[in-house]
């Protein structure tokens, strides 16, 4: 039988990866998209012909119901989250609702429609924030510090209690952080290399950024959709630690970015404090041993190697950006 997936934040970064990654294994992919006025399908614009889209929205769960009962997946990956921390502290309720009560709202839709369906959701590093041991496992205590990070908390302890009260295939995957080009420009990496390669092109000179002292494990969120599906495929549901093990500051993340393009940050960042946040997390750093040991799951980009597809591919952006904006130059001085 052909496998069927759902992702909900198809349209996210991790999505869209996933949605490649399923394609190429012969799923039929079935992906939640919410309504907006004006349609923001960027990252799978190239895959639209090869998935297919509902409208539902994590905030309604009859919407979500539905989905679950028209297509009837074998498998159901809850990716969609308000996932920006500091826009958690700017609607906490919004986040709690979307990031915490939606993943309930779709776990509930399957234990009705068909209890049988796995279930995969999108926890987080975020969740051990002020952290009690390093590195980070899947024994160590949470000690959420942002709404975001409670909420997937809350999450994370339903998906864990759907498995124990009902039997169900869920797991959670906690993952770290995990970058490409798709990544917003609001977080860091991509607000880094997307500032540099501006720069670079003469678009811009300055990049402001907030506390440069934090630490996060980051990897390459192509590897990461594949340990989602890895933990699917296991005969028993499982959490399991996403991280490489290796743990970067922000400022030397902000080094490699500029020294790639050949520009030095001095000449360029500023700190602004509008970009700290009421309470930090600090140091993050995987322990992903058991993911390796049970799923054979290793990443295969490193940190280099990163910073170099997003670097090119924001250079790439850039040279178009000044191409477009030369011409439109040229019409208008043209048309005076
Ligand atoms: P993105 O912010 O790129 O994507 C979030 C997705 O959620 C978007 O498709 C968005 O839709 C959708 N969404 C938001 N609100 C709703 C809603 N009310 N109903 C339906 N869909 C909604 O996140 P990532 O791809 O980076 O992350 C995927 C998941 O993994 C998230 O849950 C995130 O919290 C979690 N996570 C991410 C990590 C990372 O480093 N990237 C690490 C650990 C966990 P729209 O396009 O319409 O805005
Ligand atoms: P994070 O990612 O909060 O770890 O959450 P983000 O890239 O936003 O911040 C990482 C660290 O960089 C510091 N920082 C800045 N951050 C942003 N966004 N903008 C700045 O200008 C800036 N300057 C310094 C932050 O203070 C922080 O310490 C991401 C999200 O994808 C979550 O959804 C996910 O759960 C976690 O990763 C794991």
């Amino acid at each position: 039988m052909k496998s069927t997936a759902i992702i909900t934040g198809i349209t996210g970064q991790d999505g869209s990866y996933l949605a490649e990654f399923l394609l190429r294994r012969g799923y039929e992919v079935h992906g939640i998209v919410r309504h907006t006025s004006t349609e923001s399908y960027g990252r799978i614009e190239h895959l639209r012909h090869q998935v297919v889209l509902h409208k539902a929205d994590l905030l309604d769960t009859g919407s979500i119901q539905s989905v679950v009962e028209n297509v009837r997946p074998t498998e159901f990956y809850n990716l969609a989250a308000m996932s920006f921390v500091p826009v958690s502290w700017e609607q906490p309720i919004l986040t709690s609702e979307v990031t915490g009560l939606g993943v309930l709202r779709a776990l509930e839709a399957i234990r009705v429609v068909n209890p049988r369906i796995r279930f995969y959701q999108a926890s987080s590093s975020e969740m051990y924030g002020e952290v009690v041991e390093t590195p980070q496992s899947e024994t160590t205590r949470f000690y959420p510090r942002s709404p975001y990070a409670v909420a997937k908390v809350f999450a994370h302890y339903m998906t864990v209690n759907y498995r124990e009260s009902y039997n169900m295939f869920a797991c959670s995957g906690i993952l770290f952080n995990h970058e490409s080009p798709r990544r917003g420009t609001d977080f860091v990496t991509r607000k880094i290399t997307h500032a540099v390669a501006r720069i670079k092109m003469g678009l811009q000179n300055e990049l402001r950024l907030g506390n440069l002292d934090s630490m996060r494990d980051w990897g390459f969120a192509g590897d990461y959709v594949r340990a989602m599906w890895m933990m699917l495929q296991q005969e028993s549901p499982r959490d399991y630690v996403i991280g490489t093990g290796d743990t970067t500051r922000i400022r030397d993340f902000v080094q490699m970015a500029f020294d790639y393009a050949g520009l030095d940050p001095q000449d360029h960042v500023v700190i602004d404090p509008r970009f700290y946040r009421p309470a930090e997390v600090n140091l993050l750093r995987a322990n992903p041993d058991k993911a390796k040991r049970e799923l054979g799951w290793e990443p295969e980009v490193d940190l280099r190697g990163l910073v170099a597809m997003m670097m090119e591919h924001d250079l790439e952006l850039a040279r178009i950006e000044k191409l477009t904006v030369g011409r439109a130059y040229e019409r208008k001085a043209a048309a005076a």
